[in-house]
């Protein structure tokens, strides 16, 4: 009997080699796809998260982050305050978004953060989202975390000036300030720390837990019916014990502006005057000139000051 052969149709052959065609030629686009999905459903392979995005984003009933929980990749933002304690607190700013969510806070209890200065635009890789009594904050931890200096000498933010009432979420972690404030109450919160400064926007609580150049729990500066031109301070969740509410906490004799005394104003007035009647005298003989500045702050200094005389 002869053997049956065993090679295979033509067409067969035809056909597979069809197969590992079409396969060279759509696996890297079915790969790209592949990966466009995944970074599409799991930040940990898009793009850094900017730092509103991770405020913002999804917000829960409680105000909380909607990444609470996860693991993300933050493009970080300007170095605004270091607070060295149990934990060691950093809070950023992202100037991309200058009027509400643009702050956060940033905690380790390792050292990876003590070379760090104000005015350094940190970024962060591997770092937690979690929301902890209230405020929105990225958890670092040096077994898995990483951080990258990406630039430095930016300038620090003004603080946004804050005539709303609503003085609450998207402000949380930004540096803020009251206009015109008088403190009215002391002893106030959960520890009994709080002060309450009202301008005409209402009443808000502020705190000096992280000032130091706090005496006991509060600034010398804050006394009942002590009027500022403004206090300034970063924005401060506190939710504890049924208690929540939003807190100024200033970081320095600098958060408290004073108003000038009417004293002082009179005598940069009087000096200015001075300086102006002493310039006309010198110059009366002179050939016709350009006005003279109207004030000074050094009647010395007039002649310099004036390119005519
Ligand atoms: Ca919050
Ligand atoms: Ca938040």
């Amino acid at each position: 009997m002869p053997r049956k052969s065993k090679k295979k149709p033509e067409k067969d052959i035809t056909q597979r080699k069809r197969r590992k065609i079409m396969v060279k030629l759509f696996s890297p686009i079915i790969g790209l796809i592949g990966l466009f999905v995944l970074a599409t459903v799991n930040p940990l392979l898009a793009e850094p998260l900017s730092i509103s995005h991770i405020q913002s984003y999804q917000l829960g009933p409680a105000g909380e982050s909607d990444y609470d929980g996860q693991v993300v990749d933050c493009r970080g933002g300007i170095v605004v305050d270091l607070y060295f304690g149990g934990w060691t607190k950093l809070t950023l700013y992202d100037p991309a978004t200058p009027n509400a969510w643009a702050g956060i806070v940033v905690k380790t209890q390792s050292h990876d953060f003590d070379q760090i200065a104000p005015g350094q635009w940190i970024a962060f890789d591997q770092v937690m989202v979690e929301e902890r009594s209230g405020n929105t904050q990225l958890t670092y931890d040096p077994a898995v975390s990483t951080l990258t200096l990406t630039g430095e000498n930016y300038p620090l933010p003004d603080p946004l000036e804050i005539t709303d009432p609503a003085f609450t979420e998207p402000y949380e972690s930004m540096l803020v300030k009251l206009p015109d404030v008088t403190v009215s109450r002391i002893d106030l919160g959960l520890y009994g720390d709080n002060y309450e400064l009202t301008n005409a926007a209402g009443a808000f609580l502020a705190a000096d837990f992280y000032n130091p150049d706090k005496t006991g729990d509060y600034h010398p500066l804050v006394t009942p019916g002590r009027h500022f031109q403004s206090v300034s301070g970063l924005l401060e969740q506190k939710v504890k014990n049924s208690q929540d509410y939003f807190q100024l906490m200033t970081l320095s004799s600098g958060s408290f502006v004073i108003p000038e005394p009417a004293s002082t104003l009179l005598t940069s007035l009087a000096l200015a005057l001075l300086a102006r009647r002493r310039g006309r005298r010198s110059c009366r003989s002179r050939p016709a000139s350009p006005p003279f500045p109207t004030t000074f702050s050094n009647p010395k200094s007039l002649c310099t000051l004036s390119r005519t005389c």
